[in-house]
């Protein structure tokens, strides 16, 4: 297939995916997830800094995410989580989020289109954990130009700031990256994303680039080092036992039994795309 092709049919799936309901999309090529710091990183971090990991059913080592043989880029696409819709987010009666179910709704649609669409065109809808042949998403979103990651450690988007959830798909089509973006929403920010932390997770440097192969100071969790996850998980396990068992009636859901609302303060008090 020609270049001018590939990129024809990759500004065809954005902006289908976009079509269905994705609030943005983007395509991330493969050779250039390889070098970005999460997939980077992952593989020689130590099992006792993996919060939120479940076992591994790719056969891989720890961290390392499965490549499948043939797939040459990943289409990306969020789903915004304004904050006067935060039920898009909860837990509702230990079910799958709406948000997220959004999400694979919208990832069906864009690979039906691809099969009915284009011949010879091989998609594979991913799961949202590495441990289940996933990919790290938020710089898989940064490649494919959806936002870039703010002091919060969390994917920024020019739109909605944070306020968006992800999901990605590959394909067996070389199609080049739609990003990265040149933009530091972060600079000169009196970050309040970090001062409304609950647990005060980015309190001090914990990671360093000399640790890993090839990293720069700039591109460490928090971009600083300083995100702690093991922190941060300490507030989730608190709203876990919170459980917010209000027995709410929920738009497109019903009346919850039990409500878990993660924290989510470093997202909802970015300066940017507020009050969408
Ligand atoms: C495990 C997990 C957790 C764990 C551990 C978090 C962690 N960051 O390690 C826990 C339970 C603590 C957690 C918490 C949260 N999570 Co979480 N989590 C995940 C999961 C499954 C994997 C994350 C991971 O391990 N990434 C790899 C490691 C290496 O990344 P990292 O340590 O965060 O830091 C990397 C980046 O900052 C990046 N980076 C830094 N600078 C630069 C520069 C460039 C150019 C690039 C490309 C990258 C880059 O590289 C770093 C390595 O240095 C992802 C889904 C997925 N499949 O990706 C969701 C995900 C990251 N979580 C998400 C969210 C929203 C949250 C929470 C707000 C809770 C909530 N209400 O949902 C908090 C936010 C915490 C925070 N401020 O980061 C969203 C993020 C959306 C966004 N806008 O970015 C994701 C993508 C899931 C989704 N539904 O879309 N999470
Ligand atoms: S999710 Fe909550 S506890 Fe974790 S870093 Fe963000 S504000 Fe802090
Ligand atoms: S509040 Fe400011 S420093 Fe924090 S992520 Fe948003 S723009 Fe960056």
């Amino acid at each position: 297939m020609l270049k001018k092709d590939l990129r024809t049919i990759g500004s065809d799936l954005i902006h289908m995916a976009i079509e269905f309901g994705a609030s943005s999309a983007g395509i991330a090529n493969i050779k250039d997830l390889k070098g970005a710091p999460s997939f980077v990183m992952m593989p020689e971090r130590p099992h006792i800094d993996r919060v939120g990991a479940i076992p591994y059913e790719t056969g891989l080592p720890e961290g390392v995410v499965a490549w499948e043989e043939g797939m040459k880029s990943v289409l990306v696409i969020t789903y915004a989580h304004s904050e006067k819709e935060k039920h898009l987010d909860w837990w509702i009666d230990e079910k799958n989020p709406l948000g997220n179910k959004k999400l694979m709704e919208i990832n069906k649609r864009v690979y039906d289109y691809i099969n009915s669409t284009y011949k010879g065109v091989m998609a594979k809808p991913l799961n949202y954990y590495v441990e289940k042949g996933g990919v790290w998403l938020k710089d898989s979103a940064v490649i494919a130009g959806l936002g870039v990651i703010g002091k919060n450690n969390l994917l920024v988007t020019p739109q909605y700031g944070p306020r968006v959830r992800l999901r990605a798909m590959f394909l067996n089509i070389d199609i080049p990256s739609t990003g990265p973006l040149n933009w530091d929403p972060c600079e000169n920010c009196a970050m309040p994303c970090r001062t409304s932390c609950p647990q005060n997770v980015f309190s001090e440097k914990i990671y360093s680039e000399k640790d890993y192969s090839n990293i720069s100071e700039n591109n460490l969790p928090g971009r600083d080092g300083t995100y702690n996850l093991k922190t941060c998980d300490i507030q989730m396990q608190k709203d876990e036992e919170a459980d917010n068992a209000s027995k709410l009636e929920i738009e497109g859901y019903g009346r919850a039994e039990s409500i878990i609302d993660y924290c989510r303060n470093c997202e909802l008090n970015c300066l940017v795309g507020r009050g969408f």
